[in-house]
């Protein structure tokens, strides 16, 4: 049996069904052929597992809760897959630092539901929180709905521990809030995808709850407006989220979860706000002036928890709502200041180039995080249909490059991205990466193939 020597036999999966659920992730189109998974328990484990596989020349796939949505966790060359489903518990609190000490498996919702229980706030939240889990948050420095108040996973992660690909055991930080003392070796395994080390244990950070939350869905008649709704309400108030998404996402999410259209006529945009309640005067005197200045057409504000949880279902449940249409993702970033340019760049290359093409856009629009989504035409296959994504990325990320944006701002590179990397990063960053990859990773045996092409 495959380490023998660190694990115990039902640590370790080999049957077709267990290769097939562990050796993928959310994303489609990549083989998935890994040679077995293995279920490390503590942080010992890790590290003795990747010793071994070190000397045995076997490559690893570190896998959490295998929500990524750029193959970051697909095993399709005989890979072992490290799953830390059962290195799943929260391990110690400390109230005067407001920190939680988790292993990698705890589940995003639980350390959310946790933070309640102690009074206190997780703010990272999206769409897959109640399946993914905490190291591959910060393994991809998860994003999400409320980085424009809260920023991302990054800024709340106060320790880790870290098996680097030669098996040593690093404690990075300790919990400290202030540590000049050198390189913060954090931050290079923060959004790393698992290719610098397995991440086995966090000290997260919480913070004070917000005052209850109001949400409010405009309607915004140009792509330009949003930014002018935007700046509008950030001068008046503290926005917990700003999001968007076109009238055809509406559509989408509104037949799929059979939910009543928010406003009484459609309009090309929608945005999302999000605010504390105690700002409600202020967001009152935001939505008049968008509407004299015609930025706003019409706005819904919710009257209780239970509607505002409603209409942000509208935003949610686009991504699982345009997934029977195989959509071509792109999550692509530039300032907020750029968007509505880019945005119509992008619109008007795929009208010209491919007429027959649906584009689905949503995001984050408040940090400048947008989600373009091509849904796939009933003609094509699924097969024909990436490979025309793919050929028409080089497109989209030139313009993405043009404007010093990212070909992927929160979903991380992984597989489908890597032939990519270049409009995002310089040669001299990308040898600089393989040069950290060399010295964390020596024999390429952390999610190799992952990240550079
Ligand atoms: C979102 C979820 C994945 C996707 O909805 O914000 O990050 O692109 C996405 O559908
Ligand atoms: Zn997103």
């Amino acid at each position: 049996m495959m380490f023998e020597e660190v694990l115990s036999p039902g640590q370790v999966k080999n049957d077709a069904d267990s290769l097939a659920v562990w050796g993928k992730d959310w994303t489609n189109g990549f083989s998935v052929a890994p040679s077995a998974v293995v279920f490390p328990e503590d942080n010992h484990q890790v590290a003795g597992l990747v010793a071994y596989a070190r000397r045995e020349k076997i490559a690893l796939v570190p896998s959490g809760g295998r929500t990524g949505l750029s193959g970051g966790a697909v095993a399709g060359h005989g890979e072992v897959v490290v799953s830390f489903d059962r290195m799943n518990k929260i391990l110690n609190f400390n109230p005067e630092e407001r920190l939680v000490t988790c292993q990698a498996g705890v589940i995003t919702q639980a350390l959310q539901e946790f933070a309640r229980e102690q009074n206190l706030f997780y703010p990272v939240d999206f769409a897959s929180s109640g399946s993914s889990q905490l190291g591959g948050n910060v393994a991809t420095n998860a994003g999400g709905i409320k980085v424009i108040r809260y920023g991302l996973t990054r800024d709340w992660v106060a320790g880790l521990r870290v098996v680097t690909g030669t098996g040593q055991l690093l404690h990075c930080n300790n919990g400290l809030v202030k540590n000049a003392t050198g390189y913060d070796m954090r931050h290079l395994f923060i959004g790393s995808e698992g290719t610098l080390g397995l991440i086995c244990e966090l000290d997260m950070r919480l913070t004070k709850p917000p005052a209850p939350q109001v949400v409010m869905v405009l309607g915004v008649p140009r792509v330009d407006h949003l930014l002018d709704v935007l700046n509008s309400f950030n001068h008046t108030l503290t926005l917990s989220a700003f999001e968007f998404f076109s009238d055809l996402a509406l559509e989408k999410v509104c037949a799929h979860r059979t939910l009543a259209r928010p406003l009484a006529e459609p309009a090309a945009y929608y945005a999302l706000l999000e605010f504390d309640e105690t700002a409600m005067d202020s967001a009152g005197k935001a939505f008049e002036h968008c509407i004299n200045e015609g930025w706003v057409a019409d706005g819904v504000l919710s009257q209780s928890q239970a509607q505002a949880a409603s209409l942000w279902q509208l935003r949610e449940g686009i991504s699982e709502s345009i997934a029977a249409h195989t959509p071509y993702k792109n999550d692509l970033s530039v300032t907020v200041s750029q968007v509505p340019e880019f945005l119509s760049e992008v619109d008007r290359f795929v009208d010209d180039s491919y007429p027959d093409f649906e584009v689905c856009w949503y995001g984050h629009i408040g940090d400048g995080n947008l989600h373009l989504n091509i849904l796939r035409p009933e003609h094509l296959s699924v097969e024909e249909f990436m490979a025309m994504g793919h050929a028409m990325s080089p497109n989209i990320f030139s313009l993405v490059q043009t404007r010093g944006g990212s070909i992927s701002a929160e979903h991380g590179v992984g597989l489908l991205k890597k032939d990519f990397l270049h409009y995002s990063r310089s040669e001299a960053e990308i040898t600089l990466m393989k040069g950290l990859k060399n010295l964390f990773d020596p024999d390429q045996i952390l999610n190799p193939g992952k990240l550079f092409a």
